[in-house]
């Protein structure tokens, strides 16, 4: 069997609330305070996953997270049992309570960054957890994402798992959502491309909006996941488009093979990019060629790009070869989007043959589209053996935790819930189901 790229989508957590926690990312200020629809957005996940198993691309799942966290609320000063942490928290800090009620490990592309095989010095897959250090609600994810990610990649001898990197702002990292792997097939050599927001304190650096990754993370990443420097590139994210949203590379460039496509106003030097991809593409098979797709800013402008989530679609093979782009709704919605995408689809000089839509609402409504649930794992055929085979989505396991869903989840949750006592009993009887569907042991903190 040969190698295939599979995706690893995020479970939508019990929690799911919309609290205005991140900054420079424009959907999540605008929907601040609103009511979410956990069970909705679950569902959501779901069926994306569903859709592209049925396609038949292997599609895993990753659990939620613990939350609201309550461990981290006793570490901050909140004492005493749960629902008086919970509600000490809600009347003294309701911005620290919301951060730790956030469901935002859904956004898997975030969780790690990941290096196939075929391009680490020691012939493993290689995974770095993302420190998500520069935001409060995000930096508590790394632990349990560590835990599940041994859980899901047990086999030490194909996997090696790294911690995460220092989490300070000196060494933001933001994982897969800023590093695309581009390649002549799947199971060859692969170049690996590091987007970065800012290089330390000298350079351009955005104005308004924090700098996600930096230029050191993602060195450090290329070190410990022993890459071959010529098969690196680093690009700088223009600073004036993470002031304008785009607070992950994700959100204005998707690579797959040997297609790049990404927005005009995407990184700082794009005519270095695609020498680099050029160059690599053809040493590694002359007779491939490389796709690089920029959309020029007067087809669609960025904020169309960053309203749409265009650039956040996934760009996928299905078995035959034919590559299709899995898109949020959003991007039907917009009239200069959908006429790109039929352009895309029509160009006979590019190979994607096809888009699907998808009703992404509740995440997208935090500013997480198709391609930040899902974390991209390159695997060849004993890898593929080697991974906890209880998380590979099937229909079995679709209608599993579509009933799971519906018997946990709550329809409607606002943030004053958050305080209550019954929603953490709720979420923490869902996870414990949960693990044992997905056989992933104890992973969280109240089964330890
Ligand atoms: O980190 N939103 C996430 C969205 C992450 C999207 N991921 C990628 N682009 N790969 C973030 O900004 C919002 C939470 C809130 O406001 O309630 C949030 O964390």
């Amino acid at each position: 069997m040969s190698t295939v790229e599979a995706n690893f989508d995020g479970l939508v957590g019990p929690t799911h609330n919309y609290a205005g926690l991140a900054l420079g990312n424009l959907a999540s200020a605008r929907n601040a305070e609103q009511p979410s629809n956990p069970r909705a957005a679950v569902l959501q996940g779901l069926d994306k996953m569903k859709a592209l198993a049925d396609l038949g691309l292997p599609q895993g799942v990753l659990p939620p997270q613990e939350r609201p966290h309550i461990p981290t609320l006793k570490r901050l000063g909140f004492g005493g049992r749960d629902a008086a942490v919970l509600r000490k928290a809600r009347s003294e800090a309701p911005g620290l309570l919301a951060a730790m009620s956030s469901a935002s490990s859904m956004w898997t592309a975030n969780a790690a960054t990941v290096s196939p095989s075929a391009d680490c010095g020691d012939g493993r897959v290689h995974f770095t957890p993302a420190n998500l250090a520069t935001h409060l609600h995000r930096a508590i994810e790394p632990e349990t994402t560590a835990r599940a990610l041994r859980a899901v990649f047990p086999d030490s001898m194909q996997f090696v798992h790294h911690q995460p990197l220092p989490a300070m702002p000196q060494m933001g990292d933001e994982g897969a959502a800023n590093h695309t792997r581009l390649c002549t097939s799947y199971g060859a050599a692969g170049l690996e491309l590091f987007v970065y927001g800012a290089a330390g304190e000298e350079g351009p650096r955005p104005h308004s909006h924090p700098a996600r990754q930096t230029l050191a993370a993602s060195q450090a990443v290329a070190r410990l996941h022993r890459l071959d420097p010529a098969l690196c590139h680093f690009a700088q994210q223009r600073p004036e488009a993470i002031d304008q949203g785009v607070f992950h590379n994700d959100v204005v460039a998707v690579g797959n093979r040997e297609v790049l496509l990404y927005h005009e106003q995407a990184f700082v030097d794009a005519a270095a990019v695609c020498a680099w991809v050029r160059g690599g593409l053809q040493q590694s098979d002359a007779a491939v060629q490389p796709c690089l797709l920029e959309i020029a800013a007067a087809e669609v402008p960025l904020e169309d790009a960053v309203g749409s989530y265009f650039f956040n679609s996934q760009l996928v093979c299905a078995p035959d070869g034919s590559m299709w782009l899995i898109t949020a709704q959003e991007c039907e919605e917009n009239p200069r989007v959908l006429a790109l995408i039929r352009r895309l689809v029509q160009d006979p000089a590019n190979p994607i043959a096809g888009y699907t839509a998808f009703d992404l609402r509740q995440s997208m409504r935090n500013g997480g589209g198709p391609a930040c649930l899902r974390l991209r794992v390159v695997l060849n055929a004993s890898e593929r053996a080697a991974v906890n085979s209880r998380v590979w989505l099937d229909q079995s396991l679709y209608d599993h935790l579509r009933a799971w869903a519906q018997r946990y989840y709550r329809d409607r949750l606002v943030l004053a819930d958050l305080a209550d006592p019954a929603l953490l009993d709720e979420s923490r009887t869902a996870l414990d189901e949960l693990t044992r569907m997905l056989g992933l042991g104890s992973l969280y903190d109240f089964q330890r």
